[in-house]
């Protein structure tokens, strides 16, 4: 079948909107038709060449849609189901799905290979060219052939152009806080990057009773937000980091947070610099934000590490158990006490895909850009 798809052809062009060709589902794999994408900044950074990933590719990894087709043997998902799209699958039978880390379930391996997880690939070009799947999802497409392990089902009334932000984003900031480090009552927390990600990480961590909540950005207008979304205090990053650490200093009777995120993913010299020294002695720095591909290391001191006794964590999708948290996400949002509507600054069309990205580059416009297909 047809269908209209934003392309990447090299890095650092404007993406190509196209009709591609879509073969049919095969064994475990799903036809959704897409009701919502976000932009989230991982398909940024494949612009931008910072991450090893075949091209020409269909991007877009935040989506949610109904189902269309099933492809044989699928026996959780039915034509008419509406399904939030994660970008990554969980086999349930490896190692680490058995460890209750989905996260880092072994179809891992597979990401950025460009296949389907057979190996295979069911889109190209309508000249019949070479085209790379990413994330065995590609969102930026009205329809898209999944893993059904990549799928979660939710209830009819859920607005899917808001919840499809959980299946990226949303979870992957809102995790960092709730599972990756379980941030409680009274516990303070540095959060540099209000983004799509931090502004979770930090409503997260106001949900979870944390008491002192310090915001660091470069705009001012994404510190407003992060105090709409639970922060008690705001920093602008004007790119001194020691004056930076040393307003979180004064906020946190001169010894740090207690947990410190970095949420940016650019600019990592600083960004993890200013969460690992605005650590408390004895607290945890959590890495979310991905950096380019060969970046050579991180500015943490093997001085202050062992003689602090801090601990520096990685997160991957927030360590979410993505098959029960995100129905649970949904379900605090659906009550009204998860903000998601408010993480999104404008709606575009496919068409539009570009703006989004314009957008995001230029960090004070939007948390989130929605892309609508309906
Ligand atoms: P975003 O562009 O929505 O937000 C980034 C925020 O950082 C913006 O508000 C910027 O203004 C701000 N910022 C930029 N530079 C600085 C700086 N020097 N100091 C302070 N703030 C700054 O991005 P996002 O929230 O979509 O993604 C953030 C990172 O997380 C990015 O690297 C992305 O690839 C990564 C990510 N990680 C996972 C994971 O599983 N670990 C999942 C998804 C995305
Ligand atoms: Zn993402």
């Amino acid at each position: 079948m047809k269908s209209k798809a934003a392309i990447l052809y090299e890095p650092n062009a404007p993406l190509v909107i196209e009709e591609i060709e879509i073969d049919p589902p095969q064994a475990g794999e799903l036809l959704v038709k897409m009701s919502a994408t976000g932009i989230c900044h991982s398909d940024l950074h494949v612009i931008q060449g910072d991450w090893p990933v075949p091209m020409p590719t269909v991007l877009g990894h935040e989506g949610a849609g109904v189902v269309e087709q099933v492809g044989e043997g699928v026996t959780r998902f039915n034509k008419g189901d509406h399904v939030i799209l994660t970008f990554l699958p969980a086999c349930g039978h490896c190692q680490w799905c058995h460890r209750g880390k989905p996260n880092l379930c072994d179809l891992g391996a597979l990401l950025l290979s460009g296949k389907m997880l057979d190996g295979s690939s069911r889109i190209k070009t309508a000249g019949g060219g070479e085209l790379n799947h990413w994330l065995f999802i590609s969102t930026f497409s009205e329809y898209s052939v999944v893993p059904e392990l990549s799928a979660v089902k939710v209830a009819g009334d859920v607005p899917l152009e808001k919840v499809c932000l959980l299946g990226c984003g949303a979870t992957t900031g809102f995790g960092a806080a709730w599972r990756t480090v379980q941030v409680g009552p009274g516990d303070s927390v540095l959060v540099v990057g209000a983004g799509g990600l931090g502004l979770n990480t930090i409503q997260a961590a106001a949900i979870s009773g944390a008491s002192k909540i310090i915001a660091v950005d470069i705009h001012e207008e994404k510190l407003v937000l992060a105090k709409k979304f639970g922060a008690t205090h705001t920093i602008v990053n004007n790119h001194d980091v020691t004056a930076v650490v040393g307003q979180v200093m004064e906020l946190t009777e001169g010894v740090g947070a207690d947990y410190g995120f970095e949420v940016v993913g650019e600019d990592t010299d600083e960004t993890i610099a200013i969460a690992f020294n605005g650590t408390v002695k004895g607290g945890t720095t959590v890495i979310v934000g991905v950096a380019k591909a060969d970046t050579p290391g991180i500015p943490v001191s093997p001085f202050v590490l062992p003689l602090f006794a801090k601990t520096v964590k990685g997160t991957l999708f927030g360590n979410a158990q993505f098959q029960y948290d995100i129905p649970k996400l949904v379900g605090l949002y659906m009550e009204g006490k998860m903000k998601i509507d408010e993480l999104i600054g404008q709606e575009l069309t496919l068409e539009q895909v570009n703006k989004g990205f314009d957008d995001m580059r230029a960090g004070n416009k939007v948390a989130r850009s929605v892309i609508r297909f309906d």
